[in-house]
């Protein structure tokens, strides 16, 4: 069984100190351990932004793709190994900015991957500028006299685009965090888990004692049903999204990889493609 240093690696630290990913990181890697999955099983495709650095820093297969494209990459790579456990990791303008209409698709495709968004409603990376979670009247260096858009609402968006699996973490509250990594990992489908991941550098308005205080714990919320989509809906909106804990699960869930017509249960990765002459020849000829 592989234990929490098997995990980690030798690179150095390039976030902040006090950045909220530090603890994403920490609770994957918790989860890593207590779901008994070994690093040559996982595969971590990171996209680009200070959430993006996080697959130098797990040891397992790790991707680092192009700003947007972390989806289209898991899919390839689960559909290639079924076996693997795949993981994709990045911030809210990899995800539902540039990579927006990737997004979408893979929800109601339903692949059988995880996806964790490190959302600190900036862009960290470039030096702080909006992000299509940021709040209204938000002042960064493209909205120097505040935010004049309308936010995307990650979960709510989810809902209704058929996604099978629905979470909200915080990264300073540990155990409900790992807890719900965990249970993302084992959901037979796509499952999205919206972390909320204080930017401490230039993010001075959603810091971890504005969350602390303005978030509510679904968990203390009696009879909140998670497998209830409408009842979601209302509580997600009553609180303008600002929840932790399991939103919405469906217990139906069937992942793509056992719907798709002929896709076999073996590994393609695993397969032998070498053809017999005869065949080749004969597909030569209906070329020709
Ligand atoms: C195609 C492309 N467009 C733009 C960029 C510049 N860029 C790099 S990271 C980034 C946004 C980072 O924000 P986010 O995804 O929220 O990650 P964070 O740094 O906040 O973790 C942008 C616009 C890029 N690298 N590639
Ligand atoms: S700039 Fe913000 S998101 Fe990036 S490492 Fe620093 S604190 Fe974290
Ligand atoms: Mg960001």
């Amino acid at each position: 069984m592989a234990t929490l240093a098997d995990f980690k690696t030798s690179e150095k630290s390039w976030w902040c100190p006090g950045c909220g990913d530090f603890g994403v990181l920490a609770a994957l890697q918790k989860s890593l351990v207590a779901l008994d999955i070994n690093p040559d099983e996982l595969t971590i495709i990171a996209g680009i932004g200070c959430s993006g650095k996080i697959g130098n820093y797990i040891n397992g297969y790790n991707l680092h793709v192009v700003h947007g494209r972390t989806l289209p990459a898991a899919m390839g790579v689960k559909l290639a190994n079924r076996d693997l456990k795949v993981i994709c990791a990045g911030g809210d303008g990899d995800a539902y900015a540039i990579g927006m209409g990737h997004f979408m698709h893979a929800m109601r495709r339903n692949v059988d991957i995880t996806y964790l968004v490190m959302d600190n409603h900036i862009y960290g990376l470039t030096k702080g500028q909006y992000s299509p979670t940021s709040d209204p009247g938000f002042q960064t260096k493209t909205t120097p006299k505040g935010n004049i858009e309308r936010p995307v609402h990650p979960l709510s968006t989810a809902l209704a685009a058929g996604c099978t699996f629905v979470a909200q973490g915080f990264s300073s509250w540990q155990p409900q965090l790992a807890s719900l990594i965990q249970k993302a990992v084992r959901h037979p489908g796509f499952a999205l888990v919206n972390i909320i991941s204080p930017c401490v550098t230039y993010n001075k308005i959603n810091t971890y004692d504005w969350y602390k205080t303005s978030l509510t714990n679904l968990d203390t919320v009696e009879g909140y049903d998670s497998q209830n989509r409408v009842e979601a809906l209302r509580v997600l909106h009553e609180h303008d999204e600002l929840v932790t804990g399991l939103v919405y699960q469906d217990p139906t869930s069937v992942p793509y990889e056992d719907l798709a017509p002929g896709y076999s249960k073996t590994p393609l990765a695993g397969q032998d493609y070498a053809l017999e002459d005869a065949v080749w020849k004969k597909m030569l000829a209906g070329l020709e």
